[in-house]
């Protein structure tokens, strides 16, 4: 179970996801960055973007994925029509600042069937699009949340906890220029009790450790992933800084 093998990595320490958009690479691309984010200590892999992305693109990438690695692939969908079977887990989200209700619970209805028939196991995610937001929360039609209100981030996640979701997910956008303030993961941090994500715009090892120091569970990163000249040297570096805690 992808949800045990999470709660027990992290009472070693916090974790590390590689998100891998197969909607702006392809099929070669990808084993190549798996296999050396992989080499570098990543603690799992997520697969998705804001693109419409193909089923057959999405399961291509999880086969791809899963022949290099036992590390556990989880679905990071937009859409149910682009939900593989094949992955491990998926996060089953809604984005609870969005104002369409698409996303707050239509693309959750429309996969649920077919995520009890392939037996993905669904990770339960209040998924909290924080400015800028970027594609995600344009895709998604979110009001973003203020980033000097960390109040009101609170309440949105206070509210996904009790709705039952496991996991809160905040999001500055793939490619922020900047990441979710320190200021308002600690102030989620000291008021929820799941696990806390923390992505977009996460590029440096500082900015990796100040999100970690404020109470993230688990960064993610892919545009550094993507982009960079040096991946296994550079990944090692901010995994190595956020397995420290
Ligand atoms: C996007 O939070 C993730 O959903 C990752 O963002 O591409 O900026 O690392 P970056």
């Amino acid at each position: 179970m992808v949800h045990n093998y999470i709660v027990k990595s992290r009472q070693k320490h916090p974790l590390h996801f590689t998100l891998l958009d197969p909607g702006k690479m392809g099929p070669d691309n990808l084993v190549e960055l798996a296999t050396q984010t992989a080499e570098a200590g990543t603690d799992g892999f997520m697969i998705g973007g804001s693109t419409d992305l193909s089923l057959e693109k999405v399961d291509a990438a999880v086969d791809a994925i899963k022949d290099i690695t036992h590390l556990p692939v989880i679905l990071f969908p937009t859409h149910a029509s682009s939900v593989s079977g094949r992955a491990d887990a998926i996060f089953f989200m809604s984005l609870l600042n969005s104002e369409s209700r698409q996303f707050l619970i239509g693309e959750q209805i429309a996969s649920a069937r077919w995520v009890k028939k392939t037996g993905l196991e669904p990770l339960s995610m209040a998924y909290l699009v924080v400015a800028p937001g970027m594609a995600a929360g344009k895709v998604g039609q979110a009001q973003p949340l203020p980033r000097d209100d960390p109040n009101l981030v609170v309440s949105h996640a206070l509210a996904g906890q009790y709705l039952g979701m496991n996991y809160i997910y905040l999001e500055a956008g793939s490619g922020a220029s900047a990441p979710v303030p320190a200021e308002i993961v600690k102030a989620v941090r000291d008021e929820i009790e799941v696990l806390l994500i923390v992505g977009g715009g996460i590029r440096s090892p500082e900015e990796a450790s100040a999100a970690v120091k404020a109470g993230a569970d688990i960064i993610v990163t892919g545009t550094l992933v993507e982009t960079s000249n040096k991946l296994k040297e550079e990944m090692s570096q901010l995994i190595e800084i956020i397995h420290s805690g």
